[in-house]
């Protein structure tokens, strides 16, 4: 492949990319809302977009399927990033990984060191280095939706996961307790991509660090 396929997942990240994707002159030809297709044109013959599961952008990017993609912290954190150069942070999709509990459930003293907390998450890798810098035992269940109705029906104690508006937890009568780490996505180049195809590759990746919003 001669031009240049760019990794996105529909719904939020395809929407706060559109504008940075503008800047560097791309324009797709169809909504992935819309159309059902997973590879989308674009007004320049060399460039396609390939529609993702979020968590799955890393994967196409370091095995070469994609030569760039766009992800969020806590799917790169979760993949370890081997394989991927990652040159700008698009501060897009932005949320909190958090610690969250029912409400009036006495956090501080589950999560005194030495004690042991049940905690459900999909970010088992971020939830393990926070429970062990704090010195506490965890008992991790991976999930992989729906983090908020463990506590709810008594699979865990707490649960890790991400927090735009709170609105969510709110809804489930759950609280945030604990920040864990700030998000936002990345931009995310395979590394030997960028070396073969650094002409196609560097403007992209030029504009986009142009029209990052602070
Ligand atoms: O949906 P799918 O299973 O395919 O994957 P995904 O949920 O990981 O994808 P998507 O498109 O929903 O999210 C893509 C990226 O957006 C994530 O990897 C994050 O980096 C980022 N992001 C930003 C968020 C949120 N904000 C967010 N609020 N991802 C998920 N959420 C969820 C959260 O998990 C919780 O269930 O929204 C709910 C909370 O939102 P509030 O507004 O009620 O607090
Ligand atoms: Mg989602």
């Amino acid at each position: 492949m001669s031009g240049i396929t760019i990794a996105l997942s529909k719904g939020r990240i395809f929407e706060e990319t559109l504008p940075l994707l503008a800047a560097a002159g791309i324009t797709p030809t169809d909504d992935p809302e819309k159309s059902r297709k997973l590879i989308i044109g674009t007004n320049r013959p060399e460039v396609r977009l390939v529609i993702v599961r979020a968590s799955d952008t890393p994967t196409y990017v370091q095995y070469g399927a994609a030569d760039m993609g766009i992800a969020g912290r806590d799917v790169l954190i979760e993949h370890g990033g081997a394989g991927l150069y990652q040159p700008l942070d698009l501060n897009i999709a932005r949320c909190r990984l958090c610690v969250a509990v029912p409400e009036g459930f006495d956090y501080a003293a589950a999560s005194r060191p030495g004690s042991r907390i049940r905690v459900a998450t999909k970010y088992v890798k971020s939830a393990r280095e926070h429970f062990a810098a704090k010195g506490v035992h965890v008992d991790l269940i991976k999930l992989y939706g729906s983090m908020e109705l463990a506590p709810l029906v008594g699979l865990s104690d707490a649960i890790v996961d991400l927090v735009s508006t709170g609105n969510t937890l709110r809804a489930n009568h759950l609280e945030a307790v604990e920040d864990i780490m700030d998000i936002s996505s990345r931009l995310v180049v395979n590394q030997a991509a960028l070396k073969v195809k650094r002409e196609l590759l560097q403007p992209v990746i030029d504009a986009f660090a142009g029209a990052v919003k602070p």
